[in-house]
């Protein structure tokens, strides 16, 4: 009997997932069940009054935080009320971290919680991502090259980079995660990795497109297309049938998105419709989605002057541009994001 006893003193105390403060007895005092899901117990050092004990995983023996004085239970949306986001000690926000997914995915989860993937913005709540196991947060050079953005805070200045990152190894990482050192490195978007969603009172998510759930896209770096080659249409129709699902007509903001029009495809000889116009010969081209038109593939001797020529095509086989008029028909590939413009 002493021998069980002692061995089971001994043991590592297995995480413990309480539903009720009554099952928080395992220390002696009547613990509380936190709505986290984990127990916690009076502790005088905290300003909560509570620490969580050995049971409570990655927050063992942390502190339980203090919840925001602002929470209106009258607007309290599902990750305010959610025991799957969990309170961290020295932070006022809460969190939940994703199954292994796509930064797109990530972000459309935290999205459907009415959370946004993690903006880090200092030393503590970075460590947080490495004790709660997350990777994905908040930050890509998606739209720009180079210029790392925060989904949520772009104003946010903390940053943690690794020596050496960002360095957009092979010319295709836009997405950043946080390495179990809490060093930052950008990679492929495409990766499946667990994300950080962060929970904040009075933020409301974007409605997430309905593309982000239908089937059929071929996935590129985490970026999501639809190719349209059956019918053959206006541009104007090509734009209208990719917003209607919540998407856009293509935008190719660099050289290896470009890339994708054949060489993830294979599609035959066609010429696509891109989601750039112009409102008349000489005017400035513009995209869809409000991108800057930087990036161009022009065709030689393209854009023509012909003054009726004011949407672009791409040409699969080379994935040269051409200016074509608008009301030719043509194939078309729509994009999907979670965050649409
Ligand atoms: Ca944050
Ligand atoms: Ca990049
Ligand atoms: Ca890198």
């Amino acid at each position: 009997m002493w021998l069980a006893l002692a061995l089971a003193g001994c043991r590592v105390p297995a995480t413990f997932q309480c539903e009720s403060s009554d099952q928080c007895t395992r220390e002696g005092p009547t613990g509380t069940c936190e709505p986290n899901g984990f127990c916690s117990f009076p502790d005088s050092q905290c300003m909560s009054g509570r620490s969580y004990d050995a049971s409570a995983g990655v927050l063992a023996g942390t502190c339980v935080a203090v919840p925001p004085p602002d929470i209106d239970a009258a607007v309290s949306t599902s990750c305010q009320t959610s025991p799957q986001y969990q309170m961290v000690a020295g932070l006022t926000h809460t969190y939940r971290v994703t199954g292994l997914v796509d930064y797109d995915a990530a972000t459309a989860a935290c999205a459907a919680d009415n959370a946004y993937l993690a903006t880090i913005d200092d030393a503590t709540e970075n460590a947080a991502v490495v004790a709660l196991a997350a990777n994905w947060i908040g930050f890509d050079d998606l739209t720009t090259e180079g210029r790392f953005v925060w989904q949520h805070a772009p104003t946010a200045t903390y940053a943690n980079f690794n020596t050496g990152e960002p360095n957009n190894y092979q010319f295709h990482e836009d997405c950043v995660y946080v390495r179990t050192d809490g060093l930052w490195n950008d990679t492929p978007c495409g990766e499946a990795r667990p994300g950080l969603c962060e929970c904040e009172a009075g933020y409301t998510a974007p409605t997430i497109p309905a593309c982000m759930a239908m089937p059929g896209a071929t996935i590129v770096q985490g970026r999501r297309y639809f190719v349209h080659t059956a019918q053959h249409v206006s541009w104007a129709e090509a734009k209208a049938d990719c917003e209607s699902t919540g998407a856009y007509l293509m935008v190719v903001g660099d050289l290896y998105e470009n890339f994708f029009l054949d060489n993830t495809t294979g599609l035959p000889m066609l010429d696509l419709w891109l989601g750039a116009s112009r409102p008349n010969s000489g005017d400035p081209w513009s995209w869809v989605d409000g991108a800057p038109f930087v990036f161009t593939n022009w065709a030689n001797n393209y854009p023509t002057g012909d003054p009726d020529a004011n949407c672009i095509v791409t040409a699969s086989a080379n994935e040269k541009w051409q200016n074509a008029r608008c009301n030719d028909a043509h194939a078309y590939v729509c994009e999907c994001d979670p965050l649409p413009p």
